[in-house]
């Protein structure tokens, strides 16, 4: 049986990701959690795995994958009923352009803003780097929605979905504003079945103090 190796999903937005994508195929997966930074053997346990060193990691009897994006694409490939990309060559070339920017950028939401599911911020004062990162990833959910065939960003839910769906997290916790179309396509996602599926482990996440702190 196919293993993700993740970190607590309360936290880790690349674990998130590939889960997202391996539970909406309808894959029968198991999930096994190292307790990242809090385990005084984390490294280690991660290492065993992948010598990338991070989570999350794909193991499919002697293959491991390592990066939520390669996870993904091989989840499309091995359960191509579910649809992970869109059947139309434009909608899926837009829907893969996005993810890559996704897993690429973002740098500065990304070290300001901690991904917490459960936490929620008492004030946010992104930094104007960050700042103009989140624009960019409005206008990114504003075009893709406003030609998507709907009801998500390109269509039927997709890894495009499942690679933002971590970033619409952050949003809710930091409580940046949203809007309009994204702010309907924010409601879909948390009623999405897989998304809500995800909610519930988040809930029920180990916590890690050292982002706790950050809140
Ligand atoms: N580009 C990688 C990023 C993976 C990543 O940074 N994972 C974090 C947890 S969310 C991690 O393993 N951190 C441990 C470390 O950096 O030592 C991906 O797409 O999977």
């Amino acid at each position: 049986m196919i293993r993700l190796v993740v970190a607590p999903l309360n936290y880790s937005s690349w674990s998130v990701r590939a889960w997202l994508a391996l539970d909406h195929a309808g894959a029968e997966f198991k999930t096994h959690e190292i307790a990242l930074f809090v385990d005084p053997n984390w490294r280690n346990k991660v290492l065993q795995f992948s010598g990338a060193g991070k989570v999350p990691i794909l193991i499919d009897g002697n293959l491991s994958i390592h990066e939520a994006l390669a996870i993904a694409e091989y989840t499309a490939e091995r359960f191509p009923k579910a649809q992970l990309w869109p059947d139309d060559p434009q909608l899926r070339a837009r829907a893969r352009a996005v993810s890559s920017e996704m897993s690429t950028s973002f740098l500065n939401v990304r070290n300001e803003m901690p991904m917490n599911y459960r936490g929620r911020a008492s004030q946010c004062s992104p930094s104007a780097e960050a700042s103009a990162e989140i624009d960019r990833i409005l206008d990114i959910w504003n075009a893709s929605l406003s030609t998507s065939p709907g009801p998500f960003l390109f269509g039927e839910f997709s890894i495009a979905d499942c690679m933002y769906v971590p970033v619409l997290s952050r949003f809710r916790t930091y409580g940046l504003p949203m809007h309009g179309q994204v702010a309907a396509w924010e409601e879909r996602i948390w009623q999405q079945r897989s998304v809500a599926k995800w909610t519930k482990l988040a809930e029920q996440s180990i916590a890690i103090p050292k982002y706790d702190v950050l809140l």
